[in-house]
């Protein structure tokens, strides 16, 4: 085996993965409108995250409630894809799927062999969790939650958020920044973590 790759060789190993990956995991990426998904997902992609943003209009006014929401201007119309390599043989595949009503039929197709969800969650407008919560348990999804610091928003401690959330005692509660890559990482590897445990 060549032991010393060209750089075109060396470049393109971050566009295909490594030949030595065995195990693939599809993840799943929600939150309510404007929680960061996109943002998370374009952090931690190790390739050009796929993204299906179109500008907002008028039109979506009735559509997709901007209250609380600061600086946004497109809306995922389908999902988010991104790509992160764990170990050099497991790879996970990122799906961003929008919370809104009008992607269930999104969710059918997306939940179909996930291995978990991390759910992000806006501490200003935690109420409105509580429909992706049931969209997850109704898929029957094991997943974690990673509250999404933004800076304006009321700072909760993990025990407030379990409460205010009514979650079981062993989902994992972690806060991250979806702009940073590490702060997302960690989120990841809390919900990794929980998966493994649950399968082991
Ligand atoms: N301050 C701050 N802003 C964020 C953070 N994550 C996302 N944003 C911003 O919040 C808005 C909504 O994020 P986006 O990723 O589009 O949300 P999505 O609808 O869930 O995909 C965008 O303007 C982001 O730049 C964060 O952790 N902190
Ligand atoms: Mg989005």
């Amino acid at each position: 085996m060549d032991s010393n790759p060209s750089s075109a060789e060396t470049a393109q190993k971050s566009i295909y993965v490594s030949s030595a990956v065995t195990n693939a995991a599809k993840i799943l990426v929600v939150g309510h409108f404007a929680v960061g998904k996109t943002t998370f997902i374009g952090s931690l992609s190790e390739i050009t995250p796929l993204r299906t943003e179109e500008k907002m209009t008028q039109a979506s006014a009735h559509v997709d409630d901007l209250r609380g929401v600061t600086g946004k201007t497109t809306t995922t119309v389908a999902l988010d894809f991104g790509r992160l390599t764990l170990s050099d043989d497991l790879v996970l595949y990122l799906f961003g799927t929008p919370g809104q009503q009008r992607f269930m039929q999104l969710w059918e197709d997306m939940a179909r062999g996930a291995l978990g969800a991390l759910l992000l969650v806006d501490p200003a407008r935690l109420e409105e969790t509580f429909p992706v919560i049931d969209l997850i348990e109704g898929y029957g999804l094991e997943y974690a939650i990673a509250v999404n610091c933004f800076d304006s928003a009321p700072v909760y401690e993990e025990a407030e958020v379990r409460e205010a959330l009514d979650l079981l005692p062993d989902t994992p509660v972690v806060h991250c920044d979806a702009r940073d890559q590490q702060s997302s990482a960690k989120a990841l590897i809390a919900l990794v973590r929980h998966l493994l445990d649950r399968t082991s």
